[in-house]
């Protein structure tokens, strides 16, 4: 088995890397945005086989297994890929839930480095919830393709939390993951995440808050600002899966609702209202990612961004945005259908030479009229035209749909259809 050393001196035996069923040490969470890398670097831990790919949304319930490092037994949960816990979707239900409520020893947010301001959205709302937190940005190999570079030390000094570079497909940088872990597991040093901060009206009514729920129940500070938060923006879901795990009640608690009650007419004499008031905090949080990556990235090739907001805003443009997505899927599927024929004539000539070929082999063992029928006529022959015609439009219709996902036009179309989905109600 293969040693790796990591770039601090200590090393990661991939002999180590045992699957053990007796009771684990610490317990780890692998949470973050989708298609970061969170199976990837959880497979090489543990030595699992979860489901690895270039599409979000491949893990979709959290899977275990246990990684031994250093004398210790850890066991870590691969959690859904999810871009918020706001509570959109049953992904986002279970990474939230079990983040919260789940007690992990530590919580690993795994970051794509090619897009850093879109997944700091995630480990803010996550910053709120809990503190034992290890940012690991991941893709670095991708990020240094792109010439993006990212001062990680500055990054830990902003977010107030340790954070890691890895390449989650080279096992032996994430022997440095290991060692954060490690510390951050048994380290009695209290980790401090900044938080986003509201506007002033916004972050007197939490104090308001926070104080009533400190004085009605035992919270950590992180927990408590988390639920005032919650509470005022009324997100039902979040609340009732608050009361079932901390075993609270919030909703019928007339203090509590009083103080809600009365925090919300303040909000509306500010002019927030409620339709606006989760929107505000998610531009603070957007707002503050922003900041914070103008300060730890920095692009080699200057024109970089300019050059993808400029195509970004023809592609998602109100004029331009959907006439250009129907002549793009429009071109994919004619050169699927018409592209298809010239390799399928050459298949079906082919499989039909081979039938000839067969059929006068059939003739030559003597074999019964019905046998060669049945299986020359029969089965080759409808298995070899399943193959001729469906075979090509496949071979060129993936590829070309994994061009455009790679390439992030899928993302800008979801982005055009989501009025019309919404208007479908096809998105909660
Ligand atoms: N180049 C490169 N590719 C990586 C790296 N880490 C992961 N990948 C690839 O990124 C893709 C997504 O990886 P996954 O591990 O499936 O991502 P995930 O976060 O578990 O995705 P979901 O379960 O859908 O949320 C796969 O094709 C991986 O092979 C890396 O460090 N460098
Ligand atoms: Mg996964």
């Amino acid at each position: 088995m293969g040693l790796s050393k990591s770039s601090t001196g200590s090393s990661l035996l991939t002999s180590d890397l045992e699957l053990l069923d007796n009771n684990c040490n610490y317990v780890i969470a692998l949470a973050g945005n989708p298609n970061v890398g969170k199976s990837t670097i959880f497979n090489n831990l543990t030595g699992m086989h979860q489901h690895t790919g270039n599409w979000p949304g491949k893990t979709v319930g959290n899977s275990t297994g246990h990684c031994f490092y250093q004398n210790a037994d850890f066991l870590f949960v691969d959690i859904p890929g999810t871009y918020s816990i706001m509570s959109n979707s049953e992904e986002e239900e279970i990474a939230r839930d079990y983040i919260c409520f789940g007690h992990p020893d530590c919580t690993v947010i795994v970051v794509d480095a090619t897009c850093l301001e879109r997944n700091l959205n995630f480990v803010f709302q996550t910053m709120e919830i809990t503190s034992n937190i290890v940012i690991c940005v991941n893709l670095l190999d991708e990020a240094k393709k792109k010439k993006i570079h990212i001062d990680l030390d500055k990054l830990s000094i902003e977010l107030g939390v340790p954070v890691v570079g890895v390449i989650a497909r080279k096992k032996k940088t994430l022997s440095k993951l290991m060692d954060v872990i490690k510390n951050v597991c048994s380290s009695t040093n209290i980790i401090n995440p900044k938080k986003v901060y509201y506007s002033t009206v916004i972050e007197n009514c939490l104090s308001e808050l926070e104080n009533v729920l400190n004085s009605q129940f035992e919270l950590s500070s992180n927990l408590s600002r988390w639920i005032a938060l919650k509470l005022i923006d009324g997100d039902k879901t979040i609340l009732n899966s608050i009361e079932k795990n901390l075993n609270i009640e919030l909703l019928q608690n007339p203090t509590i609702q009083a103080c809600v009650n009365s925090i919300w007419d303040t909000l509306n004499s500010n002019n927030i209202h409620k339709n606006d008031f989760r929107d505000m905090i998610v531009s603070s949080i957007m707002y503050q990612a922003e900041i914070i990556c103008k300060k730890v990235c920095t692009y080699e090739d200057e024109n970089y961004s300019k050059r993808d907001r400029k195509i970004d805003k023809i592609l998602t443009s109100k004029k331009f945005g959907i006439p250009i997505m129907i002549l793009f899927l429009a071109g994919i599927f004619w050169l699927t259908i018409v592209g298809s024929n010239y390799p399928s004539e050459i298949l079906f000539s082919m499989f039909g030479w081979f039938q000839n070929k067969l059929l006068l082999f059939a003739d030559f063992i003597h074999l019964p009229a019905w046998l060669s029928s049945m299986l020359i006529s029969g089965v080759y022959q409808t298995l070899t035209w399943i193959v001729s015609v469906m075979l090509p439009p496949m071979a060129i219709f993936f590829p070309l749909f994994t061009i455009l996902e790679d390439l992030g036009y899928l993302p800008r179309i979801a982005f055009n259809m989501d009025g019309f989905f919404k208007k479908c109600c096809c998105t909660r």
